[in-house]
């Protein structure tokens, strides 16, 4: 038996844009690989469109994909479903070679309200799984897909929990998920709530979309892997070393196809080294130009270039960098992405200096207790009187209590110096 193993396709991505046919493409052929070489089951890991509410044209162009597998030759026969009514799977969905489907991030709706994926539930095409599970028949013997769609990172533990999925018995089980698994992170940004080693164990495989890169661990000693999204949605370093594609699963066996339609993409960082824009902007010249003559796998489509910039500029400032002709100049060779987030000037630096100092001072109450500190520290009598606490009590509303603790310091202050001079 064989499995097709597709993360995040993202149809509909990078819309209105030169490349807005790339994440098509991409799904197109990864579907239509997998019933080539003969998938009995294709699973798809959530993310399917960029969107909750595709536009008529994505879904147009997302519906001819999708229906690549009901024309494919079937063996499975479903005979099984947990947590799920069956009257939600169309009979439409069991013909060819059926889908098995999450819903990620980029589809959840409220509940209550029907997401993109369950609309092709509806329409035939696959089966929806959130929470839920189904058992396959094939020459190959029995599979049991268990699935829980994306639920936000903080839940991902207690829904799972919750849920409680169990191995079916005498079957092949596999467990999907949309979410961060412990070190592997959508972004460094996110935190995962749930770790490889919290999974259930007791599965063959175990498999998790959202991730974008395609990485491969193990939990309970199975094979977890992330197929990694099919289109380049983040262009980070990662994505310029590692190939899109999808996972074709044979019992222990499992090995990566890799997909011949994505556009070559590079990552390059140029530093600025104190020089001038114009001495900048030639140095980003050439590595264009040394990228496109260099070696290319897929000369069909334009390359995706991301130049990331950084360093200090020796003067000017980095607004100067006429980045838009840039990619205009290329436009006809290469699609440029350039960041200038990472680039600075001696102008751009002194008023990030300002910033940053504004930021110190989080908000208004500090910076009444700031100044409060600093008069009572040229004062020079700290005893009997906090800044911190009077500060609390006049934000509180309570100036009379105020007054008295600033009477009695002042008396305690007036003895003192008597105190002194005697
Ligand atoms: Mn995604």
């Amino acid at each position: 038996m064989k499995l097709a193993v597709i993360g995040d396709t993202h149809l509909g991505t990078k819309w209105g844009t030169p490349r807005e046919g790339d994440s098509f493409d991409q799904a197109e052929e990864a579907l239509r690989r997998a019933v080539e070489e003969g998938a009995d089951l294709i699973l798809l890991l959530g993310d399917l469109f960029d969107t909750r509410s595709p536009r008529p044209e994505v879904w147009a162009r997302a519906m001819r994909i999708f229906t690549l597998p009901r024309m494919g030759r079937g063996r499975m026969r479903l005979v099984e479903v947990l947590g799920k009514e069956e009257g939600e799977i169309s009979p439409l969905s069991l013909q060819g070679v059926p889908v098995v489907a999450l819903h990620g991030n980029h589809e959840s709706r409220t509940e209550g309200l029907k997401n993109p994926v369950e609309v092709l539930e509806a329409a035939g095409m696959l089966i929806h799984l959130h929470r839920e599970s189904v058992v396959f028949e094939g020459p190959g013997g029995r599979v049991a897909v268990h699935g829980m769609s994306h639920v936000p990172e903080r839940y991902s533990k207690g829904f799972l929990q919750t849920w409680d999925p169990r191995p079916v018995r005498d079957a092949f089980n596999v467990l999907m998920l949309h979410q961060s698994l412990g070190r592997y992170v959508f972004s460094a940004e996110e935190t995962a709530g749930l770790s490889p080693e919290e999974l259930p164990r007791g599965f063959d495989l175990y498999l998790c979309g959202h991730v974008h890169y395609r990485a491969e661990s193990t939990a309970w000693g199975r094979p977890l892997l992330f197929p990694g999204s099919t289109e380049r949605t983040q262009l980070l370093p990662v994505e310029a070393s590692s190939r899109k594609g999808f996972y074709l699963v044979e019992g222990e066996r499992y090995r990566f196809v890799e997909l011949e339609t994505p556009r070559d993409f590079f990552y390059e960082e140029v530093d600025a080294e104190g020089g001038e824009v114009s001495s900048l902007e030639r140095r980003v010249r050439e590595r264009v130009e040394a990228l496109l003559s260099g070696e290319r796998k897929n000369r069909g489509k334009l390359p995706l270039i991301r130049l990331k910039l950084k360093g200090k500029l020796g003067k000017g400032r980095k607004g100067d960098l006429d980045d838009i002709s840039l990619v205009e100049e290329f436009s006809g060779r290469a699609l440029l992405v350039v960041s200038k987030e990472d680039l600075s000037s001696p102008q751009e630096e002194a008023r990030r200096e300002v910033l940053e100092r504004l930021r110190d001072v989080r908000s208004l109450e500090e910076m009444t207790l700031r100044l409060l500190e600093k008069q009572l520290a040229e004062l020079g009598y700290s005893y009997g009187l906090e800044a911190g606490s009077l500060c609390t009590l006049m934000m509180e509303g309570k100036e009379e209590e105020v007054e008295q603790k600033v009477r009695a310091f002042v008396r305690r202050m007036v003895e003192a110096e008597l105190e002194g001079e005697r």
